[in-house]
């Protein structure tokens, strides 16, 4: 029963990690100068499929680490020749944060301290020596789930559910800083700001799917028009584009030829709603966009302005 029990959940826990790992190759850097230590970690991780990068130099293993970007998980043990398990995670929380680079630090050492050690250096876990393959996987799997439950908090709440593209707070949050930088090196930084026109015919008219899919339509061709730029839905129809070039005539060049395009390319209408309208229905967009330096709201005002006054001249145009 017993037997049968824990195989049960070493069951369970393998199915975590086949979900944890399914769709991508995962890296993990393992440090020991025990040969045999290297060894049984090297082949737990792959029996998780986990690609093993290991050295017995912690040295070497903070250089692997810089040149590697995509490793996930360090497992590191403490005593070892140069540099110690906890100076060696020291070091690397210099540089890579808890929160996308998971540390778990691994000693058969008699001192009961040392896990707190670990922890407090920066380690996200530890696993005591000796160990069973359980409840390495256990460690290993839980820190992997929570980098990725990390990883996915941090794209939702970056990103807007109907487009898949930048939200309102990923927009000012990281459109500020970027602001900065070009004010930094003296560069003026230029804003366009986006609206459909007269969005709301297009929900009474045909219902607020189809709102969502001209929505949707425009949100993909400003990803491929813009595709180097900080593209964002701010709003329900209202979209920004934060240039990170400074040609100020390329800059209205392509803005116009997106407004052109956007006017000359009907999107397909679903099943009902394309019967009447030869299945497929134009919108226009009119566009304010604006330069300035170090503040993203007196931009979005000025922007925002050119906006306004472009849907006053009739819509479907752009006040620069
Ligand atoms: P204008 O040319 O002056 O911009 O006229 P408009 O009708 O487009 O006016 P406005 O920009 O104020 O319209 C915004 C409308 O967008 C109001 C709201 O009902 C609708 N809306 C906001 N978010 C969504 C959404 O996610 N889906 C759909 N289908 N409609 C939305
Ligand atoms: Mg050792
Ligand atoms: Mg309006
Ligand atoms: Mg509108
Ligand atoms: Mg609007």
């Amino acid at each position: 029963y017993v037997l049968k029990r824990s195989l049960n959940s070493l069951e369970y826990v393998a199915s975590l990690v086949e979900r944890v790992t399914r769709n991508r190759q995962i890296k993990a850097l393992v440090v020991d100068d025990s040969e045999s230590s290297l060894t049984i970690i090297r082949h737990y991780l792959a029996r998780q499929k986990i690609t093993a990068i290991c050295t017995k130099s912690p040295v070497d293993a903070l250089a692997i680490l810089e040149q590697e970007k995509d490793i996930q998980l360090v497992l590191s043990d403490h005593e070892m020749p140069h540099m110690s398990g906890v100076e060696f995670v020291t070091q690397i929380r210099k540089k890579h944060r808890k929160e996308k680079l998971a540390i778990i630090g691994i000693s058969g050492s008699e001192d009961k301290t040392l896990v707190a050690h670990f922890l407090k250096s920066g380690a996200n876990d530890f696993i005591p020596k000796p160990f069973s393959y359980e409840e390495f996987l256990c460690r290993v799997t839980q820190n992997l789930q929570m980098l990725d439950l990390i990883k996915e908090t941090l794209y939702v709440s970056n990103t807007d559910y109907l487009t898949g593209l930048y939200n309102r707070r990923y927009f000012f949050e990281s459109g500020q800083v970027l602001l900065q930088e070009a004010a930094v090196a003296n560069q003026s930084s230029y804003l366009a700001v986006i609206d459909i026109d007269y969005f709301k015919r297009i929900n009474d008219q045909f219902g607020h799917d189809v709102g969502d899919l001209a929505i949707s339509f425009l949100a993909r061709t400003m990803q491929t028009f813009f595709a180097s730029e900080l593209v964002a839905r701010i709003g329900g129809e209202e979209f920004v584009i934060l240039f990170h070039r400074q040609e100020k005539n390329e800059i209205l060049d392509v803005l116009e030829q997106f407004r052109a395009h956007i006017e000359q390319t009907p999107f397909q209408l679903p099943g009902a709603a394309s019967a009447n309208h030869d299945g497929r229905l134009a919108i226009t967009v009119s566009i304010g966009c604006a330069s300035g330096n170090g503040d993203l709201h007196a931009l979005m005002k000025v922007a925002d302005l050119r906006l306004y006054q472009a849907k006053k001249a009739g819509r479907n145009r752009l006040v620069a």
